[in-house]
């Protein structure tokens, strides 16, 4: 009789990925994965270990399930993510960060300075006074986290796209990237920063932002998964050298979105 291998050793993990792949039913977030999709990084989308066949299987049903979920709500044809009435904003809205709910940060609203450094005509550090002195906008979006759930709430504040153009942004750069006062940091490509749905935000459901979701500032996108959407940030910087992020650098695909 053929032993099978130590389990450990069965996972082709070149055949797991192209079968994860196949079992994702958009084109364009097929494309997208296909240049990056590692087996670490299907193990972190998936939160499964990818360690044997039963680990396996159960990543491929979560990816199957998370096509099914996420493509309605953010990969979407026409390209603006769809907005809801205040009636439908999830009470509470959960809190996530890479740590808990007792380190969240505080973050001291009077010498607090936005720095703005790399591609820009005006580096200037913003007060959040002079924030909230542009023009301010909210929206009602839903927010999707990879692991496993998604949540409406509203947010308000600068359309980013104003603020690059305030500050001189070189809109011609790849990235811009974030850093915040946890330590967490991201970036995104710069048609994204410019998407009419990007906002720059102070504010949750009419409220100054509270320090759970990301007091001073938090970028927020639509078109993206939670992870591309720094909280606290501290320093924007436009850039042509790949910025990386805190997941994407494990592994997390960094486009995240559509
Ligand atoms: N600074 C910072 N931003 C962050 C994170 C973090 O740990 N630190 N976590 C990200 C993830 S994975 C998610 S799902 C959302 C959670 O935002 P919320 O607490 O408003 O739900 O924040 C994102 N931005
Ligand atoms: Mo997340």
């Amino acid at each position: 009789m053929i032993r099978k291998p130590n389990r450990k050793i069965a996972v082709d993990g070149a055949a797991v990925v192209r079968e994860a792949l196949g079992r994702i039913e958009s084109p364009s977030r097929r494309r997208l994965l296909q240049r990056s999709l590692t087996l670490g990084g299907l193990a972190l989308l998936t939160g499964c270990t990818m360690s044997d066949e039963n680990s396996v299987e159960q990543a491929l049903v979560k990816v199957s399930r998370f096509n099914d979920r996420v493509q309605g709500w953010i990969f979407d044809p026409n390209k603006l993510a769809p907005t809801y009435p205040d009636s439908m904003i999830t009470r509470p809205f959960p809190f996530n960060a890479y740590y808990g709910e007792d380190e969240i940060r505080q973050v001291d609203a009077e010498s607090y300075r936005l720095e703005v450094t790399g591609l820009v005509a005006d580096r200037h550090a913003w007060t959040l006074a002079e924030l909230q002195r542009m023009p301010q906008t909210d929206q009602v979006t839903r927010h999707i986290c990879v692991e496993g759930w998604s949540a409406i709430g509203k947010w308000g504040g600068v359309r980013f796209s104003e603020f690059l153009a305030r500050v001189g942004a070189d809109t011609s750069a790849r990235y811009v990237g974030f850093k915040c006062a946890d330590d967490y940091y991201t970036s995104i490509d710069m048609a994204t920063a410019l998407h009419a749905q990007t906002l720059l935000t102070l504010t949750y459901d009419g409220q100054r932002l509270p320090p759970r979701y990301g007091f001073p500032l938090k970028l927020r996108m639509p078109t993206k998964l939670g992870y591309k959407n720094p909280k606290h940030i501290q320093a924007i910087f436009v850039t042509n050298t790949y910025p990386g992020g805190y997941w994407e650098d494990q592994g997390y695909n960094w486009f995240g979105g559509s």
